[in-house]
């Protein structure tokens, strides 16, 4: 059995609740983190999930976000006849796809984003350019998304989480009305632990260790067709996620999911906020460095839920068979995941 979080073995330098070495095996460094929590039997009881006969896709289109990213280009696909290939003079059609794999829906793998004090990644991985630069998954030392596809991916039981709906039926009951009774996902909404177990409660479904946590917030639908007063919201950064805090890591933890995914933007709430409760700069986000170097648990952004949510409501279900396979290339830090909620 895994450990609790209070009871992980201390790992020198370390904080309480840092889990390298658990996943290690015949003296190898573990490079999949919470996926080993995904075993036969786990993943035997989610395909008893996939029961209806309907699948749904999670994936945004790649070119959905359409407005600037700092530092992250717009895809560009490029489509071409086989003879201007210069392929074959035959009748038939290539494309050629560059894109930056944070500006849409996405995994974040282990080492996107490392621990602030050591610098290490999952495990205690140093993370080099060198090293991400490889030709083979094999040769491939670092914990990115290429070594899924050596244990077949990520199938497991998905849980929705379906807090705008949640928060909307709230806002109604209580009487509020207009824009007052819609969940804004640039309203800064800090989803808690209390939140997450009372929505649970609300839509009766539990959790099971080896679940992947999905969380709505409604962010890809505005995103789609952003208004000038949600750009104007945007500007602010307050990004509703989940609220970052080192006692919500240690829940995520004891749940023993085997990673998380939302629709939002950084899956935690924007922007971080300080031991003092203060907002705080990007680079001091606390459940990016807790889930992916310190637990080795993926982080899933921008997913598409807006079919998922729907159909949960239509069927009063809330968990299914999830299965995603990232893009099978050595060194993969990011990847959209070509996820499918199987009901
Ligand atoms: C943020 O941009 C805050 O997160 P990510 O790099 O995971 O997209």
């Amino acid at each position: 059995a895994i450990p609790e979080f209070d009871d992980l073995p201390s790992v020198e330098g370390m904080p309480q609740g840092c889990a390298w070495g658990i996943f290690d095996k015949d003296g190898k460094k573990d490079l999949r983190g919470t996926l080993n929590l995904l075993t036969p039997e786990v993943i035997a009881a989610a395909c008893k999930e996939a029961r209806d006969g309907v699948s749904i896709s999670l994936n945004w289109p790649l070119n959905a976000f359409k407005f600037p990213m700092p530092g992250r280009i717009d895809p560009v696909h490029k489509v071409m006849k086989l003879s201007e290939a210069g392929l074959s003079s035959g009748e038939g059609w290539d494309d050629e796809i560059t894109f930056n794999t944070q500006k849409t829906s996405q995994w974040d793998s282990l080492v996107h984003w490392q621990d602030p004090k050591t610098k290490l990644a999952y495990n205690g991985i140093q993370v080099t350019k060198e090293a991400l630069s490889v030709s083979s998954t094999e040769e491939n030392q670092m914990p990115t998304l290429d070594h899924w596809h050596g244990a077949g991916g990520l199938v497991a039981r998905g849980v929705l989480i379906d807090f705008k709906a949640w928060y909307e039926s709230k806002a109604t009951i209580d009487g509020k009305t207009g824009e007052d009774a819609i969940c804004q996902p640039f309203d800064g909404h800090r989803i808690t632990v209390s939140d997450i177990e009372a929505i649970a409660k609300h839509q009766n479904v539990d959790f099971q260790p080896g679940d992947v946590l999905i969380i709505r917030t409604g962010m890809t639908e505005v995103l789609e067709a952003p208004t000038p007063a949600d750009f104007a919201k945007m500007a602010q950064m307050k990004i509703s996620g989940v609220d970052g805090t080192k006692e919500t890591a240690k829940w995520l933890w004891n749940q023993h999911f085997a990673a998380v995914a939302g629709d939002s933007w950084a899956f935690e709430a924007l922007p971080p906020l300080n031991e003092k409760g203060e907002p705080a700069p990007l680079e001091e986000l606390v459940l990016h460095p807790w889930l992916l170097s310190m637990f080795g648990m993926s982080i899933g952004e921008l997913w598409d839920l807006k079919a998922l949510s729907a159909h949960c409501k239509k069927t009063d279900r809330y968990s299914f068979l999830l299965t995603s396979a990232p893009l099978h290339i050595p060194g993969l830090v990011g990847s959209p995941p070509n996820a499918l909620a199987i009901f």
